[in-house]
């Protein structure tokens, strides 16, 4: 297993030790505009932030500091020095409304906040008793950047033990209220030192870049916790689409690519005329990877792409699979330091080949901040991360569908992503969902909704069309009694399937 010493500062470990290995004038950062910031620059503003929240701020270690802006170098530098500075960072998607800041501070019990400047509006409006905003990014004599440039010397980082709370991280909830899950210090470090370390294999001139924000633990790890822990870099992009993403492989030469799977969709599309042929390792996560995906994506660049599940409450990925032990149409197996088994509803192992819940259990753990759901999540030890799967008999494990969106059709038990991968497979689908949706006779029928590829007509004729293909390639009762089109489908802010919205026909 993994061992780190009792005293441990993830903020030390990422930054202060990653310059003693590398040294400092490697790159670590760059942005869209093509600054690039080095290990050395990156400390020395690290520093200048943690000196300012010490001894400018009043933050002590412990407390708990939310930070909010969109994906760069600065809202990287200031998460490090929250963690140099043995508090607690509180992330959240930069685009939380007013309200939504209000519940999570108050959750969080959250005392300060560094906030990007353009950003600063609605967390103002959230009207926070108590809360000190310090905003970074402008030209005022507050400002955040202003307070740190005046202050000089290293800053020793705060000797915090391996398991005091470094982090709190927001579920973006594809449901419900929030939940604030707490991570340790040696949490930070095992995710890289399990997923990053085995399935991605990262050397110092690798290029990280991706779409997931920092706010969200998927963005976070795979932009600033892997390429430092590693010495290598990472490009932090504003907006990180699928056009834009493309466009920055190829500027920039991107090795290590994150996003979800209707990026590499989407990307397929837009292939042509852009070189990527820098790319190394391409990592899908955030929702289920259909087959019709991986193979495209493999066709079109040779790449294998690795796919992973992970979730906030573990803070990163616990199952994928590396190079020649990808599986097509499989997540993987455990990563290494993790266990993986499918359970049934009391928790105990059903047979390999029967769909179950899926629970993981590893150096990470789900700790939410005082939510009743804790004793859901966790079950005699083990997570429940509430997807079902199936385990084949060499131990490799595929994706079924989130317990909660199996739908029952006069009697039969279908998985709703089964059938979007087969609508997937058709050429003029760019997206889709499915749903059971109430009917008196069936209990439930299959209802598909569809986002086209420009231009098709959205009509019964098309609609007739998929059903045909969809009933080529499963048994007829999982075909779609209806089909409705589209211009995007729900989303929460971390681009997860809202199916819920779907099941209750509150689409946009
Ligand atoms: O899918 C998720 O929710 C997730 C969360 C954290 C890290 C990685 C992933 C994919």
């Amino acid at each position: 297993g993994l061992r780190y010493p009792d005293r441990l500062n993830c903020g030390r470990e990422l930054l202060d030790r990653t310059v003693e290995r590398f040294g400092a004038s490697r790159p670590v950062f760059r942005d869209g505009a093509g600054q690039v910031w080095t290990y050395g620059e990156l400390r020395t503003r690290v520093d200048r932030i943690a000196h300012t929240l010490t001894h400018d701020l009043g933050v002590v270690p412990g407390n708990r500091v939310l930070l909010r802006g969109p994906t760069t170098p600065w809202l990287a530098a200031c998460w490090l020095a929250v963690m140099k500075a043995g508090a607690v960072a509180v992330t959240v998607l930069a685009g939380a409304r007013a309200g939504e800041l209000a519940v999570m501070c108050e959750m969080a019990r959250v005392s300060h906040a560094l906030c990007d400047v353009r950003a600063v509006d609605d967390l103002v409006k959230a009207e926070v008793p108590g809360l000190r905003v310090t905003a970074y990014g402008g030209d005022g004599p507050d400002d955040l950047l202003h307070l740190a440039a005046r202050h000089r010397g290293p800053y020793e980082a705060v000797d915090t033990a391996a398991d005091d709370v470094a982090l709190i991280a927001f579920t973006s909830g594809t449901t419900g209220r929030p939940k604030g899950c707490m991570h340790f210090h040696r949490d930070v470090l095992a995710v890289a030192d399990t997923f990053s370390e085995h399935v991605l294999r990262p050397g110092p001139d690798d290029l990280f870049a991706g779409s997931p924000p920092l706010g969200f633990t998927f963005g976070l790890g795979g932009l600033v916790i892997f390429p430092m822990r590693a010495g290598a870099s990472a490009l932090l992009l504003e907006q990180a689409g699928p056009r834009q993403l493309l466009a920055a492989v190829a500027e920039h030469r991107v090795t290590v690519l994150f996003t979800a799977p209707t990026a590499y969709r989407v990307m397929l599309d837009e292939l042509d005329g852009h070189d990527t042929t820098s790319l190394r390792r391409c990592v899908s996560a955030g929702e289920n990877l259909p087959e019709a995906t991986w193979r495209a994506w493999f066709d079109r660049t040779g790449l294998r792409l690795i796919n992973g599940i992970g979730a906030t409450e573990l803070l990163h990925i616990f199952v994928s699979a590396a190079d020649a032990a990808i599986r097509p149409g499989t997540t993987g197996t455990p990563v290494p330091g993790w266990h993986a088994r499918v359970v049934d509803d009391c928790g105990e192992p059903v047979p390999d080949g029967q769909e179950g819940l899926l629970a993981v259990r590893g150096p990470v753990g789900c700790r939410y901040l005082a939510d009743p759901r804790q004793a859901e999540y966790v079950r005699h030890g083990w997570n429940v991360t509430g997807d079902t799967y199936v385990r084949e008999p060499d131990g490799y494990l595929r994706y079924v569908a989130r317990a909660d969106d199996m739908i029952i059709s006069a009697g039969y038990n279908i998985a709703g992503p089964q059938v979007e991968e087969a609508l997937l497979a058709h050429p003029d689908v760019l997206e889709a969902a499915v749903v059971g949706r109430p009917d008196e006779v069936r209990g439930q029928v299959v209802v598909a909704y569809t986002v086209l590829r420009d231009g098709l007509p959205r009509d019964e004729t098309t609609a007739e069309e998929l059903r045909a293909f969809v009933k080529d390639r499963l048994v007829p009762y999982k075909c779609p009694r209806r089909i409705v089109f589209l211009d995007a489908l729900p989303r929460t802010a971390t681009g997860k399937l809202q199916r819920f919205r779907l099941r209750a026909e509150d689409t946009p």
